[in-house]
């Protein structure tokens, strides 16, 4: 009986710790829902809450299209002069930590074509 309810209770504590972990991991965004990150997905992100350790998952054809993380001033000139980071597995997962994070496609005129997303952390 003892032996029982010890188990009983290691159960409920793994539990608990699996729903804890899931919450430090975050909500995981599928940017552009079904269409994925593609041109035009600029203005998905308005009115969605990003909080930070949220994932943004970037799905897209690689042949067609890569991710490339930027600074502000790249990102409204549409153009990869400062410090970036570049992804191009098509199924690219981005972690949120604070502050403001700025995407682009730097494929031929991608950007200009509103493949680009900004979002702002809480
Ligand atoms: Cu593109």
């Amino acid at each position: 009986m003892a032996r029982g309810t010890i188990v009983a209770t290691i159960l409920v504590l793994l539990l608990a710790i699996c729903c804890t972990t899931t919450l430090v991991h975050g909500k995981e965004w599928i940017v552009g829902d079904d269409k994925g990150w593609a041109i035009g997905i600029s203005g998905w992100e308005n009115g969605k809450r990003f909080q930070s350790g949220d994932v943004l998952v970037f799905k897209y054809e690689p042949a067609m299209h890569n991710l490339v993380q930027v600074e502000e001033r790249d990102y409204n000139s549409c153009s990869v002069v400062g410090p970036s980071k570049f992804y191009d597995s098509g199924n690219d997962h981005i972690q949120l930590a604070g502050g403001k994070a700025f995407f682009l496609c730097s494929v031929m005129r991608h950007c200009e074509q509103g493949m680009k997303m900004a979002v702002t952390v809480e």
